[in-house]
């Protein structure tokens, strides 16, 4: 028996779902072979359930997991005060991030990514922010962090694109940052020589196979237009073809502070002065106008759409059809990590569109009447783009990232396979029914478990415990 050929009697390819197929990669775990139609070779292993793409995942900030679930009760009066919002969330969340140490932080990331794997997500890209000690101080390697979260990916088996973040001023217009962003900050420069030093070690083999390095300029309320300028131009000088993620028009006053900055909205701002193209993925863009809309998706961006915290944190709801009317590619991320699971950021971001335009399968597609099918491969499709690795599904030259679906999970058990994938998603999600994982080839969930699994959960709860204690 092969360890690097499958044979899937139902798989989820780029064109849509094929019977018996035979997936070959190589020992760096690249499909060389997807052939549809074949007969079942003998002495091959063969997957039990539908074999569909790992769906990568365009946004995190993995130590957010730490205090998933602990920022909902309320902090105003209530009645008559203001309201609980996304910037009050903020403040908690600068709490916690005042709090992580290096090993609390690796501890996280590690039983996230494993999370993760165990969901169905086989890349992430990591919108890394927390750069110095508490008090603002580099560490004395200045890339601590980021190394705990390349060796949290490492040790997983989880495809990784490490997105170092530019974070400069605490509003438009260059406004002095506060405390609690201290750990945040770095000149241009600064953060330059951190990727020139990663992307040294990614070319001498470490940090995992395939790991890849990109910018984040955080949004254009902590950067500054010649800051923006001057990051874009050294990370492209370094790699012309790394991804360059950022947050925009999220809430509604980055919008109204935007526009008495500038006079332009932060989407219509950015494509008249930033060279956006498809390396760039644009993480929530939930307050366009329809020009804004048609001009971003004709940039080629990705639009990085988080469905279970932008709900979480009230942001607004994207347009989704009207992005697809215009050619826009999409893909999603976890970002806050309220939920892990990548089955339900699909039925979340569906949801959203029936329940904003009340009407149903809003989301299918003219090729793919299927919600669930459609939804993935686009997912697919435009998260391979931010992640900047070959992570496009299964397809020769992809890496073979894949997930084997349980057929003997209640929800998806004698189903026709297409229709197991759609129980997955819109059936199933409070117990997965994702069976098997592998990671460019590599089996990383076996009947629905990582080999970490007890290891990672007993540091991560006694990280979560330490980080409470001393918030
Ligand atoms: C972040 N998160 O950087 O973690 C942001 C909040 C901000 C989201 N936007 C902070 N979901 O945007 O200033
Ligand atoms: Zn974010």
């Amino acid at each position: 028996m092969s360890a690097t050929t499958l044979f899937a009697p139902h798989a989820l390819l780029p064109e849509g779902w094929a019977r018996d197929v035979l997936l070959q990669w190589d020992a760096a775990g690249v499909l060389q072979q997807v052939q549809p139609g074949v007969a079942a070779p003998a002495g091959v292993a063969q997957a039990a359930g539908p074999v569909i793409p790992g769906l990568p995942n365009l946004h995190s900030h993995a130590f957010q997991r730490g205090f998933a679930g602990l920022t909902e009760q309320r902090s105003s009066p209530g009645q008559g005060g203001e309201a609980d919002s996304f910037w009050s969330w903020r403040t908690l969340m600068y709490r916690f991030a005042g709090s992580l140490t290096p090993e609390r932080l690796e501890a996280i990331a590690t039983w996230l990514y494993l999370e993760m794997l165990e969901a169905g997500y086989t890349s992430v890209c990591e919108f890394h922010y927390v750069h110095h000690q508490a008090d603002g101080q580099p560490y004395a390697d200045d890339a601590t962090l980021a190394r705990c979260l390349l060796r949290a990916a490492e040790r997983t088996g989880m495809g990784m694109t490490l997105l170092p973040v530019l974070y400069q001023s605490g509003g438009f217009g260059g406004q002095a940052p506060h405390g609690g962003q201290r750990r945040f900050l770095r000149s241009t420069d600064n953060l330059l020589r951190l990727l020139h030093t990663l992307q040294g070690e990614l070319n001498r083999g470490l940090h995992g196979r395939g790991t890849r390095l990109g910018l984040a300029p955080h949004s254009l309320r902590a950067v500054p237009p010649d800051s923006l300028r001057e990051a874009v131009a050294g990370l492209t000088a370094l790699d012309p073809a790394a991804p360059i993620h950022i947050h925009i028009a999220e809430q509604t006053r980055e919008v109204d502070d935007c526009l008495a900055w500038s006079a332009r909205r932060p989407v219509e701002w950015l494509l008249e002065h930033a060279p956006v193209d498809r390396r760039w993925c644009l993480v929530h863009a939930t307050h366009m106008t329809e020009a804004e809309y048609r001009a971003a998706a004709a940039s080629g961006a990705v639009a990085g759409l988080c469905p279970s915290t932008e709900a979480n944190l009230g942001d607004g709801l994207f347009d989704l059809p009207l992005w697809r009317d215009a050619g826009g590619a999409w893909g999603v991320g976890s970002d806050s990590h309220a939920c892990v699971n990548a089955a339900e950021e699909l039925m979340l971001l569906e949801y959203g569109q029936r329940l904003q335009r009340h009407e149903r399968n809003v989301l299918a597609s003219a090729r793919q009447p299927g919600v669930a099918t459609a939804m993935t491969l686009q997912a697919v499709a435009g998260g391979a783009q931010a992640c900047a690795r070959p992570v496009a599904g299964l397809a020769p030259g992809q890496r073979a990232d894949w997930v084997a679906l349980d057929p003997q999970h209640l929800a998806l058990a004698g189903l026709p396979a297409p229709d197991m994938l759609s129980a997955h998603v819109f059936g199933s999600h409070r117990s997965s029914a994702v069976a098997e994982v592998r990671v460019g080839g590599v089996p990383r969930v076996q009947a629905g478990r990582h080999a970490l699994h007890d290891e990672a959960a007993r540091a991560f709860v006694q990280a979560r415990r330490e980080l409470l204690e001393s918030t």
